[in-house]
């Protein structure tokens, strides 16, 4: 016959029993219930840190500084895959890796919350101290911001477990009730579970969306932008080419590709944003927002793209930017001989660096406070962010801008070159095919191919399209914006049934054709020709 389990307690009860052998009963959570419990009083601190962080603007998020962290120190090691990891989506991977990774050990904690429950809660301050470190790495931190979150999260956690445990707890366990009045039932402990659960999802995500409405800082609406003085180049009067699919001469801000290691986008308030140049200057110089705005403004229309781009990948964009020209900042601080490099770095610690010959050869190179028409949105680097045409972004393109480091290349290297990328990063030539797309089942009979090539500062002077093992033959190329944009090319096909496809190259205006020969992204710039496979229906 099973004994009920008062009679466990009665013997347990006998001096010496617990010393002399474990009785069954410390065995008290089951292990689902003590692993859930874990959980949730992890998920509970995590989602008590996130409101912390959006009600209280000098908090930061746990979550968002560990990964940022993790981008940080790992990005390294992950090599060719910093884009993956870098891109707008993964970021959310990131995000939710985070979250899984700590729930995970959460689950352990409370594994060993149900046997050793001071044991875990030291778990939860390792767990917390954890959180304050990476915070405290994070621009702008403070050791009092990060330290108020670390310990509201902590607190919350081991409240949370330690209710979840000693109520769930069989009697005569070590932080148990002594009758079995308080052990909770499977019915009731599940509901508890869920409803905590549900809090925590409900709390982090408008925590998490507090974060990013709530945070401190200007931002594109605080600003007016005045009229340019002038269009760098000369302004473009190009007409757009009307094709379905075809890519806008102009990238809308909403659609243009996002890349920096920001996990949350840095902010500042534009009364207290400087932007310095220093470094190998005759006169250092401190400019607010102001008076920035108070120098002669100019136009430009440059296309960027990232050195991550495939051949025929979408991270690169055409805008009209509105800024002022680098060389007048420089010209004010006056550039010494022998400072080969200018650096930007962001608010974040972020840096790039470029040659300083660029400020001055002709090409766009701006400080940019606006972009197609609109002051600068806060993921492409409001306030003010470089723009140098015909200089891939990881080098040139600082966003959040702070400071302009006049130096030399020995003495620096920004923030991707450690990384195994180029030290310089000449934007490549290159044509995407944009219509058709990969992939798409056309008509039979005349079809349209276009799409956009660039040469940012070099211009396009030609673009050639080839169908299958057919001849090059030269596409129509739209008018040009400038030598810094991309120019969009159309062509017609007389399109046969079957799988075909279609190859594209364009040439610069420097009469330089782009190479076929494929090369990946790293270290300076894909190449190759882009190519896309089609197949063209029997009519019927
Ligand atoms: N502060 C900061 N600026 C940055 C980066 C970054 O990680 N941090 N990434 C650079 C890279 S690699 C590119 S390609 C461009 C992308 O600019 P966009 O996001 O506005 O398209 O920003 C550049 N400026
Ligand atoms: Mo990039």
């Amino acid at each position: 016959m099973l004994e009920p389990e008062g009679h466990e307690v009665m013997k347990t009860d006998l001096p010496g029993a617990l010393s002399l052998e474990k009785p069954p009963h410390r065995r008290t959570l089951p292990p689902g219930r003590a692993v859930s419990s874990g959980m949730v009083a992890g998920g509970v601190a995590l989602a008590a840190s996130e409101v912390l962080a959006a009600v209280v603007p000098w908090t930061p998020s746990l979550v968002a500084s560990v990964g940022q962290e993790v981008i940080d120190r790992v990005s390294p090691a992950i090599e060719d895959a910093a884009i993956a990891v870098f891109g707008t989506a993964d970021k959310t991977a990131l995000v939710i890796g985070v979250l899984g990774v700590s729930l995970a050990l959460a689950g352990a904690l409370g594994a060993l919350a149900a046997r050793r429950f001071w044991a875990a809660a030291v778990g939860f301050v390792a767990f917390g101290a954890v959180g304050v470190v990476a915070a405290m790495g994070t621009p702008g931190a403070s050791w009092a911001g990060s330290s108020l979150t670390g310990a509201v999260a902590v607190a919350a956690g081991v409240a949370v477990l330690r209710r979840l445990v000693v109520a769930s707890s069989r009697p005569g366990a070590p932080a148990a009730a002594p009758s079995g009045s308080s052990r909770l039932g499977r019915r009731r402990f599940v509901r508890l579970v869920a409803t905590a659960a549900g809090v925590v999802v409900v709390a982090g995500t408008a925590g998490r969306g507090l974060v990013r409405r709530l945070a401190s800082g200007s931002g594109p609406a605080d600003v007016v932008l005045g009229a340019p003085t002038a269009s760098l180049p000369l302004p473009g009067a190009a007409t757009a080419l009307d094709v379905e699919g075809l890519s806008p001469l102009f990238t809308p801000n909403r659609d243009f590709y996002r890349i920096d290691t920001a996990l949350v986008v840095p902010r500042v308030e534009l009364e207290d944003w400087r932007l310095r140049v220093t470094g190998m200057v005759d006169e250092p110089l401190e400019l607010t927002f102001a008076d920035l705005l108070e120098l002669d403004q100019v136009e430009a229309d440059i296309t960027l793209s990232c050195v991550s781009n495939e051949v025929g990948g979408d991270l690169v964009g055409n805008a009209r930017w509105q800024g002022v020209e680098l060389s007048t900042l420089l010209d004010r601080a006056g550039v010494r001989a022998g400072a080969t490099q200018t650096v930007g770095r962001s608010i974040d610690g972020w840096t790039g660096g470029f040659p300083t010959e660029a400020a001055y050869d002709g090409r766009g190179a701006l400080v940019a406070v606006g972009m197609n028409g609109e002051p600068l949105p806060l993921d492409h680097g409001f306030p003010a962010r470089l723009v140098v045409a015909g200089l891939y972004g990881y080098v040139s393109a600082t966003k959040w801008l702070s400071e302009i480091e006049l130096t030399t290349f020995e003495a620096f290297d920004g923030y991707w070159v450690p990384r195994g990328w180029s030290k310089s990063g000449p934007v490549k030539t290159q044509a995407r095919i944009d219509v058709p797309r990969f992939g798409a089942r056309v008509r039979a009979g005349d079809q349209p191919i276009a799409g956009v090539a660039w040469a940012p500062s070099r211009g396009i002077s030609r673009v050639e399209v080839a169908v299958d093992d057919g001849p090059w033959e030269q596409a129509v190329l739209a008018d040009a914006l400038g030598v810094d944009a991309w120019r969009q090319w159309s062509s017609r096909w007389d399109a046969t049934p079957g799988r075909h496809e279609l190859r594209v190259r364009a040439t610069d205006g420097d009469g330089r054709t782009q190479t076929a020969d494929r090369s990946l992204p790293r270290p300076d710039g894909a190449t190759g020709y882009h190519a896309v496979a089609v197949t063209v229906l029997d009519p019927v």
